[in-house]
């Protein structure tokens, strides 16, 4: 019987016989037989204090991110990424559509999966946080001074972009594997000459400067699924680790025909070999189609640029680059060890976790330890390059993180737990149960040379009773466990937006003191800023028309328009001239097809609007920012398409009443 069943009749029984004495409480889910005493106190983050760390998960099929803080599980933030955000207008307004721009079109969605903190020296730094997009190949940089999403390249050459963002040691590098394989350049062939034409590509994009991201250079690999990745660090710096399944190249029920060999392969990228082969001209730059969008700090708007070409390298050109570790089965992550001597594998189908040994990797390589070539990629002997095996671990190996301590913790999916075990012995100390289906788990640091090791998240695929029931439908589920003793412990259940896939977390005090409490408006270079309420107005470029306007304290400026005809197509150039923390405005008008602009201090954002019938619409400040916040609010006249209606803005008596109230505030801050 499942656990939750078994205390549930436990419950039911005991609370008949208790019944005339006491009160039961009904049965609540099966937290309860799992908890020990003390771990309310332990998640509990009193009402105006803080969580000890920022802990970044993946939105999943949200497209964004979404910040929790530990260990309290409270949602902190969303931070739209890949999807349009309605709540904020990201995606939605002017400034920021160029950011979903790709060669497939405007984007408004994508699948993110994994969450990876920017590092120095193999340690997060709290500088940017980068996400992958895995449908449309993409990767995006978060600023994490504002939480918000900077920069987005797609991946060329690509179908599917899951190894990735993973991050070299001093993010020189992030990554993105192809999941898919296509054909290279990607063309019409039938689906059944998958072998011959089919391939996979390995993308290392340039990411130590904002605003520069760019595909350094790709490698041309066997048409495999590319799963997940690690960089090596410490001494295997300078080293790249993916996954790959299907080595069988299986292009139909790849359930049963991408299952079939015992072995399939971990890539072993000698990136700074690479990098020196490319640097020597043996990469051969071919044509392709992609973009680059990055906010522009001063203008605060997206800009879009379309890139044409990429460098290709074939390993056959690059003797040393890459080598294959035969890996059983079907393996899904791969992690590297704090000491970045174990290279720790997960083999969804697998009995046991295979551990590779950095060192004898390299010896193997001298010693030419192979087991014949796959593509002119020389397969290492598995004897070879084998550290050791960790012995029935449980079922489904997928992940695997580390607590600094001299332990790793491994997510198994089928057998829905976490295993711990000891690197070197590999013998396993402990396992502890999920709920349920574990996919990726995550300790603070816990895949960098120095995890913070106190607690552990498990993010779980299916949800069933953790929490009052939603339709057939819930909420994905995270878990906090205590890793902190020898016995893990778990602490706290919380529902989490889209499929979380991977998180990862640092202390808060590394972001906290750095956040940006509002913009200035001085330095506002976007073309449509206005300043001041007497520099806004409405202006006729032909059938465009153009309105500046000012958000503050309790009112927009000009809030009444005439003159828009039937026909025009409006922009309202928004600006939100308080300098203030936290204080937003909003922007809404009746009948838009759009979201609403969200402004923060010191921003302008753009709404367009198109207008199909003559009337008036009123619009209004959508983020209550004051006691006159109903107040805040104006009429746009539209008259019908040739009236001679005179374009005209103006401003209410009120405001006029209000502005001169705060007046003091807005030009003190302006000085
Ligand atoms: S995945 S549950 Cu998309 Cu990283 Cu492993
Ligand atoms: Cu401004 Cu409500």
């Amino acid at each position: 019987m499942h656990p939750a069943l078994v205390r549930r009749t436990i419950i039911g029984t005991a609370c008949i016989a208790a019944a005339a004495a006491f009160a039961c409480s009904r049965p609540t889910g099966n937290s309860g037989s799992v908890l020990t005493g003390d771990a309310a106190s332990r998640v509990y983050v009193a009402p105006g204090e803080y969580d000890e760390f920022y802990s970044f998960m993946s939105g999943g099929f949200s497209g964004q991110v979404a910040v929790y803080g530990l260990p309290s599980g409270r949602l902190l933030k969303v931070v739209p990424v890949f999807s349009q955000n309605p709540e904020n207008g990201y995606g939605y307004n002017e400034e920021t559509k160029g950011m979903l721009q790709t060669t497939y079109g405007f984007i408004p969605w994508d699948d993110t999966h994994h969450t990876e903190l920017s590092m120095t020296d193999g340690v997060p730094d709290g500088r940017w946080l980068f996400i992958n997009g895995n449908n449309t190949p993409r990767v995006a940089r978060i600023d994490l001074t504002r939480f918000e999403t900077d920069e987005i390249l797609q991946i060329p050459n690509a179908a599917g972009g899951h190894a990735s963002p993973f991050t070299t040691p001093d993010t020189k590098y992030i990554v993105s594997a192809t999941r898919f394989s296509v054909p290279v350049p990607n063309t019409d062939v039938p689906i059944e000459t998958y072998k011959q034409n089919f391939r996979g590509t390995l993308s290392f994009i340039k990411a130590d400067e904002p605003g520069k991201m760019d595909i350094a250079f790709q490698i041309l690999m066997p048409g495999f699924n590319y799963d997940l990745g690690h960089s090596g660090k410490g001494p295997s710096e300078g080293w790249f680790f993916f996954t790959s399944y299907n080595s069988e190249q299986a292009n139909t029920k790849l359930e049963t025909n991408a299952s079939q060999n015992d072995k399939d392969y971990i890539a072993a990228v000698n990136y700074a070999l690479a990098e020196k082969c490319v640097a020597d001209g043996k990469a051969k730059t071919m044509p392709a189609d992609y973009y680059h969008n990055w906010m522009d700090e001063s203008t605060r708007s997206a800009r879009v640029e379309r890139k044409t070409s990429v460098r290709m390298l074939d390993p056959g050109d690059c003797p040393g680059v890459v080598y294959y570790l035969p890996t059983p089965k079907s393996p899904h992550g791969v992690d590297v060890d704090p000491s970045g001597e174990y290279i720790v594998a997960g083999g969804k189908l697998a009995s046991i976790i295979p551990v590779h040994s950095f060192t004898k990797l390299i010896k193997a390589i001298a010693a030419r330890a192979f087991d014949g070539e796959l593509s002119g990629i020389p397969i290492l002997k598995y004897e070879a390059i084998l550290a050791g095996e960790v012995q029935k671990p449980g079922l489904g190996p997928l992940h695997t993180e580390f607590d600094g301590k001299g332990n790793a913790y491994t997510s198994m999916f089928i057998s829905s737990e976490v295993v711990k075990w000891k690197l070197g012995t590999w013998e396993v100390l402990d396992r502890i149960a999920t709920y349920y289906s574990i996919g990726h788990l995550m300790i603070p640091g816990g895949d960098s040379k120095k995890p913070y090791g106190k607690y552990l998240v498990a993010m779980n695929k299916i949800t069933k009773d953790r929490y009052l029931p939603t339709g057939p439908e819930m909420f994905q589920s995270a878990q906090l466990f205590d890793i902190s003793g020898e016995k893990m412990k778990l602490l706290l259940d919380f529902p989490t937006i889209g499929e979380p896939h991977y998180a990862q977390a640092l202390p808060a005090s590394m972001l906290k003191d750095k956040q940006l409490k509002f913009f200035s408006l001085a330095k506002n270079m976007n073309p449509h800023v206005t300043r001041a309420e007497s520099d806004g107005g409405i202006t006729r470029q032909g059938r465009n028309v153009h309105v500046k306007m000012i958000a503050v304290r309790s009112h927009f400026g000009p809030d009444n328009l005439e003159g828009v005809m039937v026909g025009d197509t409006v922009y309202f150039h928004v600006t939100n001239i308080e300098q203030d923390w936290d204080i937003l405005h909003g922007f809404a008008i009746l009948g838009a097809e759009n979201s609403e602009l969200i402004l923060n201090p010191g921003e302008t954002r753009t709404m367009k609007w198109v207008p199909r019938t003559p009337g008036i619409y009123p619009f209004y400040c959508t983020d209550f920012c004051s006691a006159l916040h109903q107040e805040m609010s104006g009429y746009v006249r539209v008259s019908a398409a040739g009236s001679n209606v005179q374009l005209k803005a103006n401003t209410s008596p009120k405001a006029q009443r209000q502005i001169s109230k705060v007046k003091g505030g807005v030009s003190a801050s302006q000085r």
